[in-house]
């Protein structure tokens, strides 16, 4: 019980995302004539985003945002991957653009991965990072620093959809896609709006969820977004999670489902034409479900233990954010009722570096 009464470092700083988002929207409108380029130069042959644990997840998400408004080639990696296999991801005589991104800006794989690289590649870097004096930072050719969505806590939320709509932003403004530019410039007021909507619902669904497995769910630019739904639920909850493209989710790992299971879907439009395919297979599972999507159907209402409506009235691209703070807190009190303290999570630092 003495726990309950805790104030958590965590939960402020997944409240406070709305009041972070609005300081990257500033930053980055300050700094638009040299972000405009960041992407556009035509000379790099593709963009490698970077990360590790969050930070990779983020890069997922992102790097279907670029090939949907720059519709260049770009590949989101592990940075282990680059730094065990730099030969299988880049060609000597090819350039390209590497976007290392990383709260810490300390982690290993991902500072080594960029020394490495730019010591036998043509690269150019653009480091995404909450801290100008890291040494990723200091390997980089350009960066943006979002100081204001640095975290007291181990795990990442605050900083993971911060740095992910700074992305955002900087690829809006190099594909000159000045209506998704506004519509991402929405999304702390529409923020504020869905954690007030929902913050005790979440709460009280956790109260009684006796679920011990969960899943996650996303298509596109979404998956990645699902990744690290699953990741919060893991770190701080200590569960069994899981997170699948949606229809993967189909071919096998469904054999897992039970009563005890908690699929959370992140919907997106995109995927409106599969979505009978897909609820009656939900439905045929027997799991508990929670269902993120723009608005609700009676198809959805029928079939879910809790819809999260987003109501933003933004594109896909431009909303998917705003999908994160309902569920960090799904995990946050999931590991609360498990006694479990989310500022202190089991076997994890706020850095890995080696
Ligand atoms: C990111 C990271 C997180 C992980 C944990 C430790 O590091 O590995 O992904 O969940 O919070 O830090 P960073 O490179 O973004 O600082």
């Amino acid at each position: 019980e003495g726990l309950m009464q805790q104030n958590f470092h965590t939960l402020d700083e997944i409240l406070s995302q709305p009041d972070a988002w609005e300081d990257v929207i500033q930053r980055v409108e300050k700094d638009r004539n040299r972000l405009n380029d960041v992407f556009r130069n035509e000379e790099y042959e593709e963009v490698l985003f970077l990360g590790c644990g969050s930070s990779y997840y983020l890069c997922l998400s992102a790097s279907r945002v670029f090939a949907n408004f720059i519709g260049r080639k770009s590949t989101a990696l592990p940075s282990s991957e680059l730094l065990l296999y730099p030969d299988m991801y880049l060609k000597r005589g090819k350039s390209y653009l590497i976007v290392p991104v990383s709260r810490s800006g300390e982690t290993s794989e991902t500072v080594n991965a960029l020394s490495y690289v730019r010591e036998s590649y043509r690269i150019k870097s653009f480091v995404i990072s909450c801290y100008e004096e890291s040494s990723l930072v200091k390997e980089s050719d350009a960066c943006l620093i979002l100081p204001r969505a640095s975290e007291k806590s181990v795990v990442m939320t605050k900083s993971f959809t911060s740095m992910l709509l700074a992305l955002e932003l900087a690829i809006a403004l190099s594909a000159e896609a000045n209506d998704y530019y506004r519509e991402l410039q929405t999304l702390p007021k529409l923020g504020e709006n869905i954690i007030k909507r929902y913050k005790s619902f979440i709460e009280d669904f956790v109260k009684d969820l006796g679920c011990e497995q969960f899943v996650y769910l996303g298509s596109g630019p979404y998956y990645g977004l699902a990744c690290e739904a699953m990741l919060k639920m893991k770190e701080m909850a200590n569960l069994p999670c899981e997170a699948y493209h949606t229809l993967e989710y189909i071919h096998g790992p469904k054999s897992t489902a039970n009563d005890k299971t908690l699929v959370c879907l992140l919907y997106s439009a995109d995927e409106r034409k599969w979505e009978e395919r897909f609820l009656e297979e939900l439905a045929s599972l027997g799991t508990r479900n929670l269902i993120e999507c723009e608005a609700s159907m009676d198809r959805i209402r029928k079939l879910s233990d809790l819809v999260v409506e987003i109501k933003s009235e933004l594109s896909d691209f431009a909303r998917g954010i705003l999908y994160m703070p309902p569920l960090q807190l799904l995990a946050f009190y999931k590991a609360v009722k498990r006694n479990l303290n989310p500022d202190r999570p089991k076997n994890l630092s706020q850095v890995v570096t080696y």
